[in-house]
């Protein structure tokens, strides 16, 4: 099945912003074995946060379409011994230097690389170009890190069958925070780890469920205390949850 130049998701608008500037575009093309892994996720979440003045351009390959072999072999044994498949370099470097520009950025999603946070999510949300490498297996051979690619991305600390799992999950974090793309312009901006602190619990309706209340100062309508309730449980969560965050 031929995955090349095949839109996952496609959101072409026209004319200017409501700000008057054009609207901010990005082009990003996922290099996989795997291309089936990102399809549905990607039509699902991003499609639905999309929002008019959005233009995000999407495509997943296969990098099978870029081995030249009678088999379409694109893994190989380890030099030196070792357990497990390496990722051959021919078939990498001809599908990213097909799909590069001069503006493009080339990421390698790897359990060995620099750790994806909300800052470099923000970072590479204002990038033009995205070509994204998913590793599979013992990982990819090292000349692809080497002179290849910009940016080795690793989500967590844990490793993955198919790094198309972990390209969905960076693809997710950046487009939304792309002008336009959530409902509420706001709710990007006041996200966990954007103020360095967790969210403060919320609550909706029943007032009472099972007995169990919500707490009163959410209903006080006293704007002042309900700002000084959630700095204090956000907080309260942070150092409970994530005490790394307050070091
Ligand atoms: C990405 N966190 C975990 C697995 C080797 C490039 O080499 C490899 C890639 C993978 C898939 O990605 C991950 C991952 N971020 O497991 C092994």
């Amino acid at each position: 099945m031929i995955d090349r130049n095949r839109p996952a998701f496609e959101y072409f608008t026209h004319g200017l912003g409501s700000s008057g500037e054009p609207p901010l575009a990005m082009k990003i093309d996922i290099v996989t074995l795997f291309p089936e892994i990102c399809r549905a996720p990607l039509n699902e979440s991003i499609m639905k946060r999309a929002q008019k003045k959005e233009t995000v351009d999407l495509y997943i390959h296969n990098l099978r379409d870029w081995t030249t072999d009678k088999h379409h072999v694109a893994d190989d044994a380890p030099f030196g011994g070792g357990q497990g498949m390496v990722m051959k370099p021919e078939p990498i470097f001809a599908a990213v230097e097909e799909l590069r520009n001069q503006t493009s950025k080339v990421v390698l999603m790897s359990p060995a690389g620099r750790r994806f946070d909300q800052q470099m999510a923000a970072q590479l949300s204002g990038e033009s170009h995205l070509v994204i490498i998913c590793g599979h297996y013992e990982g990819v051979d090292h000349r692809v890190i080497e002179h290849l690619v910009d940016l080795e991305i690793s989500i967590g600390d844990y490793v993955l069958t198919n790094g198309a799992i972990a390209a969905v999950v960076l693809v997710d974090a950046v487009v939304r925070l792309m002008p336009g793309v959530l409902g509420h312009e706001q709710s990007a901006v006041d996200d966990s780890f954007s103020r360095g602190l967790l969210e403060a619990p919320q609550y909706t309706r029943p007032a009472e469920f099972r007995s169990w209340k919500v707490p009163d100062v959410l209903l006080s309508g006293n704007h002042a205390e309900i700002a000084a309730w959630r700095n204090e449980q956000a907080r309260k969560r942070t150092k409970q949850n994530r005490p790394d965050l307050l070091r």
